[in-house]
């Protein structure tokens, strides 16, 4: 037995959490979310707050079969973030993707027409979201950029959604990760209003840190139909006592923002960790959920992404093959992976695969 694998089976015995994905249980669930929240995302906050959803501007594209929509929300009165929205016209009810992009909604499309929010330049990222095949199948597709809800900053936890809860931290303080996937159920809950979606079938997707944030929206918030995680690596699907690629020492000293203060404690020390990625992807069962990886993005551990997801299988009642080559899929039911050729990134092969996986599981 590898090390690291006889560390999951020595350390993680307590019964309380999804130690054992195979003794998964909705309590277990609960101890384990809880356990994630102390030690590495951070607590989200409790505080009432008022949130508002206005459709802001509207327009019709690809010769009036996707209406694109621009919604603002407003949480506590103050904090304001821009929802990009492209639904299938004529059709109610539409499953969605919902997921945060990195650089602004107008990097999706070069067509002016969407709102500028920076200098980043019209269209810059219009392969990752390919809108056509996406509405093409029948699905919505919602996003909003990362830094409406929080700046990707070391910047004191002064805005944002820290703006809108000030508080005494310590190391259980969320950080930018949690406030991303808390925003991103915001938006979800105001799908609710939006009758061109089946808010019960949205779909949480997100790449590399925001495949992190994917992963722990869904894992922690059971209104998530599925969760997709596109290259997510250390802090999301891939094992972190592995320690191969970027570590937990790394990524604390590289984004000092993006975790809970505790999560520190485990710089150079990942096997004393009370909880690892596997468990994580644990807690999204029974939902669907699929982990996906790409063969030259060493930095997110590919094999450490794929290991998590089948060591996390026996919570969906399942087991999952072989690692499969570059450019190969595995998983039939609920769990899914994938390992696309290529660089760290999403693309339409990717996508290709999201759809189908959607389409059959939700
Ligand atoms: C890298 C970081 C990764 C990953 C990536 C990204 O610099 O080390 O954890 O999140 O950025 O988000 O593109």
């Amino acid at each position: 037995m590898k090390p690291w694998l006889l560390l999951f089976t020595t350390s993680l015995m307590s019964a309380e959490t999804v130690s054992d994905p195979a003794k998964w249980s909705p309590e277990a669930r609960v101890k384990t979310l809880e356990v994630f929240q102390q030690e590495v995302y951070g607590i989200d906050p409790s505080a009432k707050f008022k949130s508002e959803w206005k459709l802001d501007r509207e327009s019709e594209i690809m010769d009036g079969k996707v209406q694109r929509r621009e919604y603002v929300l407003t949480l506590g009165g103050t904090l304001r973030a821009r929802a990009l929205a492209y639904l299938p016209a004529g059709k109610k009810n539409a499953p969605a993707f919902l997921g945060l992009n990195f650089r602004g909604n107008h990097t999706l499309e070069e067509d002016g027409w969407i709102t500028k929010t920076n200098d980043q330049e019209r269209g810059k990222a219009a392969s990752r979201w390919p809108v056509k095949m996406i509405t093409d199948a029948g699905f919505a597709l919602v996003t909003v950029h990362c830094a409406d809800f929080d700046p990707d900053k070391d910047d004191g936890f002064k805005n944002g959604v820290h703006a809108l809860f000030p508080q005494e931290r310590d190391g259980t303080s969320w950080g930018t990760i949690a406030g991303w996937a808390w925003g991103l159920g915001r938006v979800r809950d105001q799908l609710q209003t939006v009758s061109e979606i089946d808010a019960e079938k949205v779909v949480v997707i997100g790449h590399s840190r925001l495949g992190k944030t994917a992963l722990w929206a869904g894992a922690s918030n059971e209104k998530f139909a599925m969760a997709i995680s596109n290259n997510s690596g250390c802090g999301g699907a891939a094992l972190s006592k592995r320690k191969h690629g970027e570590t937990v020492a790394r990524i604390n000293k590289v984004f000092p923002h993006w975790f809970a203060g505790n999560f520190r404690k485990y710089d150079d020390k990942e096997e004393t960790l009370p909880v690892d990625q596997h468990q994580l992807i644990a807690c999204i069962a029974p939902r669907p959920v699929y982990v996906a990886s790409a063969s030259l993005d060493d930095w997110a551990d590919p094999e450490g992404e794929f290991l998590a997801l089948k060591l996390a299988a026996p919570a969906f009642g399942e087991t999952l093959g072989e690692m499969p080559k570059a450019g190969g899929s595995v998983g039939t039911k609920k769990i899914r992976y994938h390992i696309r050729e290529g660089q760290h990134d999403i693309n339409a092969w990717d996508w290709e695969r999201y759809l189908k996986a959607a389409k059959e599981l939700l």
